[in-house]
């Protein structure tokens, strides 16, 4: 073992003559304020967190598989809700599109302007049940992304239309 000692030796003798410990203290450091800084960039959190979705409003009045209730202001197409799914998630089979269109419904019960995503579920012939053209703020359709009158169906792996649920974005803070 006597060489493995005059080995270390050597080499603790080499590093201690290259460096301080000062730097040495600053390079610890850095690497432990970096490591703890991690998990905060912005990739890190968007990558695991499902809170990002905001929370709906507390108050929800109305029934889901009426053209009436508030989220459903500005639909063209049938509700997930009557069709196997909820008003914000696909029925069993389909898959939701990320691609959407965006409409702004006022919920009654604290008369607030909302931000709704209409997200058309794929994969599955029309679902036929609950028709909705409510149409508020819709525009023509030459004008594709302020236009409900389209299939959303973009990025799913298909690009049959079958219903649409409706998520609450957020609060419309200003009239565009
Ligand atoms: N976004 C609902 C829809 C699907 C197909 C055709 C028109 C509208």
């Amino acid at each position: 073992m006597k060489w493995f000692d005059h080995i270390t030796e050597s080499l603790s003798r080499k590093v201690a003559q290259s460096s301080s410990r000062r730097s040495f203290l600053s390079g610890f450091g850095t690497a432990l304020i970096g490591g703890a800084a991690i998990p905060i960039l912005p990739v890190a959190r968007a990558a695991d967190n499902d809170s990002q979705q905001p929370a709906p409003p507390a108050e929800d009045p109305g029934d889901p598989t009426t053209c009436e209730y508030w989220r459903n202001c500005s639909i063209d197409g049938f509700l997930c809700s009557c069709c196997g799914g909820t008003k914000t998630s696909c029925p069993p089979g389909t898959e939701m599109s990320p691609i959407t269109w965006i409409g702004t419904c006022r919920n009654p019960a604290d008369g607030k302007d909302y931000i709704i995503s209409y997200n058309d579920c794929c994969g599955k012939t029309s679902c036929g049940n609950c028709f909705c053209n409510t149409n508020v703020g819709d525009r023509p359709t030459y004008r594709p992304h302020t236009a409900n009158d389209y299939n959303w169906c973009l990025g799913t792996s298909s690009a049959i239309y079958h219903c649409t649920v409706t998520l609450v974005l957020g609060i419309a803070t200003k009239k565009s």
